[in-house]
């Protein structure tokens, strides 16, 4: 049995216009570093399609692989079967949870929601974890919805939903610690790992700040 908190606790996503160097480096770098789950998400200016994004799908699953590192593919369920992927992460846009379900079988399936309403069918429907954001303000998502801070987050587990949850939207090494303690047990991050200089570090710095322990900074 997978233990998908602990999975959570440093899910990076990425695609390869997130990147500001090639996307293996990025990620045996963020490996190195600490991450827990990987997420490849190809979407938005400059996204890969078709062969290429195949191709590079496959070979950062190949890094995971090498480093016990599931494999999560964002809303492209065709792919994550193709691949036989670890699991697929979809949105309120995508196509219905339990028809995802039903398609991948027991993969891990993450879906993102932002009411209790939603909360309620995506467990319902068979989710295993929830995204829920974005908790700060994100540029990364074009069509992200306004920023809640945490209030979804407590409110779903003052109503006791005891699913996993991760956080996402503007989660940086300086605020991932108050999205654990609002109830999440990780958080979801792209820019603020893609973009630094050291991704490794900055990788680092987040594990660090959701397991409490000292940053150098
Ligand atoms: N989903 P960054 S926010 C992919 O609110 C995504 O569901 C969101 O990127 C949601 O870490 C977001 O760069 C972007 O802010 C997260």
């Amino acid at each position: 049995m997978i233990n998908l908190r602990a999975l959570l606790k440093v899910y990076f996503i990425m695609g390869s216009n997130n990147c500001l160097k090639d996307p293996k480096e990025v990620l045996k770098e963020v490996i190195a570093g600490g991450i827990t789950l990987f997420q490849y998400r190809e979407k938005g200016d400059g996204a890969l399609a078709g062969a290429e994004k195949l191709s590079l799908a496959k070979e950062l699953q190949c890094i995971c692989r090498d480093h016990q590192i599931p494999f999560i593919v964002n809303d492209d369920i065709e792919l994550a079967l193709e691949l036989d992927a670890d699991g697929v992460h979809i949105g309120q846009e995508d196509e219905p949870v339990k028809s995802v379900r039903e398609k991948i079988g027991d993969k891990i399936l993450g879906v993102s929601v932002h009411s209790i309403e939603e909360a309620e069918v995506a467990l319902r429907e068979g989710a295993d974890y929830f995204g829920i954001g974005p908790v700060f303000p994100t540029k990364t998502k074009v069509d992200a919805k306004p920023s809640r801070g945490t209030t979804l987050i407590q409110t779903l587990r003052k109503e006791g939903f005891t699913i996993p949850i991760v956080g996402i939207g503007g989660i940086t090494h300086k605020n991932a610690r108050s999205v654990v303690e609002a109830g999440a047990d990780g958080v979801s991050v792209i820019t603020a790992i893609s973009h630094e200089a050291s991704p490794m570090v900055a990788a680092r710095a987040l594990r660090d700040s959701v397991e409490e322990k000292k940053s150098d900074e």
